[in-house]
């Protein structure tokens, strides 16, 4: 949806929104905000698409009668506590990846802490080529442009500190003991409940921008999981028993990831690293990390200032960047 319909869109909805006792004419919501006839009616039709109740009778016209757990910019900045992240929001009903858009915005120069989210990804991205499943509705699909002043190696440490806030946001909201699973990814019960994906445009020593790729689901049943992941994947609703609100879960998150990031930008990985140890799901235990054409079996032992993962194998110890971490 272009930018203009977006800003058409939201009217449309505050409007409704506040005017629920009445119904309102299509003349009559046209003059007030300036919008054609023929885009009310299409703006309607994809919400009610989207699970908005609007009654039309005719003669009469549209009255608000239910509003779904909806992602709007003005409903996500409302509470919002945070300085940087997420001072812009852009909101999708459905895009490729949004990943690929807010790569496309830090380039042609959009500002650090914007924030990108969709209800339905059709092209979700995963690390390494693999595939990220966003079926509408049902997950919080978000991107963040950040630009920090550091050098492209001490990058990687951010996707961990971003499973971190992750985790801690869904503590927070459901009370559940979520864990990380070095490098990228987000664990309820045994289970992949959300993943990082961080994408860097960088010289050599320097960093133009990354992208926070972040995707958690939510409010997922059993059944709107696909069966290639239905012994891997979870979502919170299936875990805690009931729906979350997306919207809560996206402030706790970006509030939580605001504080992990400024330190980060200041002081690096090190501050993180007790807590990340405390949150993660494989220290300690026997694992196989696959990293490029390497592959090698020992036990997690530690998680060093820079966010590398620390192997022991037999009396050696191996430091490992990036990769493939499975448990044995
Ligand atoms: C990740 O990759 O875990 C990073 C996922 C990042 C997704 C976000 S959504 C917003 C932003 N825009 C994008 O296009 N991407 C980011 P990786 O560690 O490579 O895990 C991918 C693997 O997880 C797949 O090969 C599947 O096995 C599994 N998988 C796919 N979709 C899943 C889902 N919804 N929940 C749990 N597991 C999933």
């Amino acid at each position: 949806m272009k930018q203009s319909l977006q800003i058409a869109e939201e009217e449309l909805i505050t409007f409704l929104q506040k005017n629920r006792q009445t119904q309102l004419s299509t003349r009559q919501i046209s003059e007030e905000l300036g919008i054609h006839p023929y885009v009310i009616y299409q703006l309607v039709k994809e919400l009610r698409r989207w699970g908005f109740k609007i009654s039309s009778e005719k003669g009469k016209g549209y009255q608000l009668l239910e509003v779904p757990d909806f992602l709007l910019p003005g409903k996500i900045r409302r509470n919002l506590k945070t300085k940087l992240l997420g001072k812009e929001v852009l909101c999708y009903r459905t895009i490729g990846s949004t990943n690929n858009l807010a790569f496309r915005l830090a380039e042609s120069g959009a500002e650090e802490g914007t924030l990108i989210v969709a209800d339905e990804q059709t092209k979700g991205r995963g690390r390494m080529g693999r595939s990220w499943y966003s079926p509408p509705k049902l997950g919080l699909w978000q991107s963040l442009i950040l630009r920090p002043d550091i050098p492209p190696f001490k990058a990687p440490g951010l996707s961990i500190c971003a499973g971190l806030a992750l985790a801690q946001a869904i503590v927070e909201l459901t009370g559940m003991d979520a864990k990380i699973k070095w490098p990228n990814d987000c664990y309820l019960n045994g289970r992949k409940v959300g993943g990082v994906l961080l994408e860097l445009s960088a010289e050599i020593d320097r960093i133009n921008f990354v992208i926070a790729g972040i995707g958690v689901n939510v409010n997922h049943q059993l059944s709107d999981i696909p069966k290639n992941l239905s012994s891997i994947a979870t979502s919170l609703r299936i875990e805690v028993g009931k729906e979350v609100p997306r919207v809560k879960l996206l402030s706790s998150f970006l509030e939580k990831f605001e504080v992990i990031y400024m330190d980060f930008k200041n002081n690096g990985f090190a501050p993180q690293r007790s807590l990340i140890k405390n949150f993660s799901s494989l220290l300690g235990t026997k694992v196989t990390v696959k990293y490029g054409k390497e592959k090698i079996e020992g036990i997690a032992e530690d998680i060093d200032d820079n966010g590398s993962l620390v192997i022991r194998v037999g009396k050696e110890k191996r430091v490992v960047t990036t990769g493939e971490v499975a448990a044995v």
